[in-house]
């Protein structure tokens, strides 16, 4: 099963122990898409196809986190079950948010968990399990430990994180996302000296990993995805978005229709090229999201299976040392294959 070639892969079991039942969405409390099943259903297909070895990641303690993390948040997630418990019992299987300090209200009062709550996430849909906060912990040291792989002279690696992270910002949760494991790998290797940029290829826009970056000129953040007029994250991912201060130019949105196919994804993908070597990264980390597919259930692209081969193909042209980090796609049945095409597009690209 492991074998010493090919592209490494890190994972850890952790995540199984978050497993949301249900999500607030469209008025509803509707199934959970963002379930265990996804990256064992990757990790299934990386052995399938001897990809290379998979590996368990190492302790990396809270220090790096807290390099792109508010203590705040940090400290919250940590507590906040218990605290949900404490108010609801221990029946209470998930805590979510349903009050938020909109404008008139002050945010500076949150005390109790459902006030805490609302000032921490952004939506309704990313529950705190018993088992969020070590899933969390692990997904980021899963991408540190491709991180640091990478940083040793690796060539590339694969950080099968989940929970996902690129909806979460320094201090805000939400869109199934709780640590910005890319963020937090993208941070580890500018403090190794490297120069980071940050490809996001998820269908939503990397709202977390944009806010987190927006005003430093060290990162560069370049997403491409569904227009935020019609989708989530709804309201960050423009196009006039560019950067603030010393990260002016910094920061690429390239936001496409509902609909969008491989010959239009790859015209914007030629656009995050030029921008992407025209900084002169070092390294390349990529949010490699599935939901693009054209069956996924929550979302509006059309690529299809063997795209993804295309797809990395493109990746690798960048001839750069490559980070992939795991982020959405919700068609479970076909997420191995979509996933490995990407890496194996890649390492034939
Ligand atoms: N009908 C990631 O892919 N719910 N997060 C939107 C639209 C939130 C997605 C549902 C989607 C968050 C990492
Ligand atoms: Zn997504």
């Amino acid at each position: 099963m492991l074998q010493s070639g090919g592209m490494k892969t890190f994972y850890s079991p952790a995540h199984l122990g978050h497993a949301p039942v249900e999500e607030f969405e469209g008025g509803r409390l509707t199934p959970a898409v963002e379930r265990p099943e996804r990256a064992e259903a990757v990790r299934a297909r990386i052995v399938e196809r001897g990809l290379g070895p998979v590996l368990a990641p190492a302790e990396f303690g809270n220090e790096p986190i807290l390099r792109v993390h508010d203590p705040e948040l940090v400290g919250f997630l940590g507590e906040a079950f218990g605290a949900w418990q404490a108010a609801y019992g221990t029946g209470a299987r998930a805590a979510l948010p349903s009050r938020w300090p909109a404008r008139g209200l002050d945010a500076r009062r949150a005390v109790d968990i459902e006030s805490r709550l609302g000032t921490f996430a952004f939506d309704a849909g990313t529950p705190i399990l018993q088992g969020t906060w070590p899933a969390a912990r692990a997904a980021a040291n899963v991408a540190l430990s491709a991180a640091q792989a990478i940083r040793d002279g690796g060539k590339s690696a694969f950080a099968l994180t989940r929970p996902p992270g690129h909806h979460a910002s320094n201090d805000v949760f939400g869109g199934f996302c709780y640590l910005n494991n890319i963020a937090i790998a993208a941070q580890y290797l500018a403090d190794a000296g490297m120069r980071p940029a940050i490809l996001d290829v998820d269908y939503h826009h990397g709202n977390g990993t944009q806010t987190i970056f927006y005003a430093r000129d060290d990162v560069f953040f370049c997403s491409i995805h569904a227009d935020p007029n019609f989708a989530f994250p709804h309201f960050l991912g423009f196009a006039d978005e560019h950067g603030a201060g010393a990260g002016e130019d910094m920061n690429l949105n390239l936001p496409l229709p509902s609909g969008t196919d491989w010959p239009h994804y790859s015209t914007a993908f030629a656009k995050a090229r030029g921008r992407i070597e025209a900084f002169g990264p070092d390294v390349l980390l990529v949010s490699l999201g599935l939901d693009t597919f054209i069956d996924d259930p929550i979302a509006r692209f059309r690529l299809r299976s063997e795209d993804y081969l295309r797809l990395g193909e493109a990746i690798a042209a960048f001839r750069l040392p490559t980070l992939f980090v795991f982020e959405g796609g919700y068609n479970v049945e076909k997420l191995g294959v979509n996933t490995v095409n990407v890496l194996e597009g890649f390492a034939g690209g």
